[in-house]
């Protein structure tokens, strides 16, 4: 049975795993009302791929006999003055959810919580990925500085992402 200490804290992630699915939706809708179809087809598949860490959380609690408590979403940003400003924060805001996610590996650690340390480890793998994606974005934005057929295409190239 999970502790108490360690499904707390859980129970903070699935919030700010949701946090991260409305803040990456509100950038999806900025980028639609731009005609940035390809940015906002990423940040779409971003979102579900949150919900799905979220989710994760979710029912690893409820497998280990602990109990889910849903906290309140905070409303995120819905304004950004540029593609790159949006790519920056979403590169910022995952290296947050990095240290959060540390955070919980060592109080597992902390509470030799071994199947929690075997789950944070799908998530540790996965925050390098997501880390990585955002660098890229932020790194080809600088590179085309917003110039219009630069812009179009990464946009296609965007647009090609899948949710995992
Ligand atoms: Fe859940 O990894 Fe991004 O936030």
């Amino acid at each position: 049975m999970i502790n108490k200490t360690m499904q707390d804290a859980m129970n903070e992630q699935i919030a700010k795993e949701f946090y991260s699915s409305y803040l990456y939706l509100s950038m999806a809708a900025y980028f639609e009302d731009r005609n940035l179809s390809g940015f906002a087809r990423w940040m779409r598949a971003q979102e579900a791929e949150e919900r799905g860490h979220a989710m994760k959380f979710y029912d690893f609690i409820l497998e280990r006999g602990g109990k889910v408590t849903l906290k309140a979403i905070a409303a995120p940003k819905t304004e950004w003055k540029s593609s790159l400003e949006v790519a920056e924060e979403v590169a910022a805001h995952e290296a947050g959810i990095t240290a959060s996610i540390n955070a919980l590996y060592e109080l597992a650690l902390k509470e030799k919580d071994y199947p929690s340390q075997l789950m944070l480890q799908w998530f540790i793998t996965e925050q390098v990925e997501e880390e990585k994606n955002a660098a890229e974005i932020v790194a080809n934005l600088k590179l085309i500085e917003e110039r219009g057929t630069a812009v179009l295409m990464l946009d296609h190239r965007l647009g090609k992402r899948i949710a995992e």
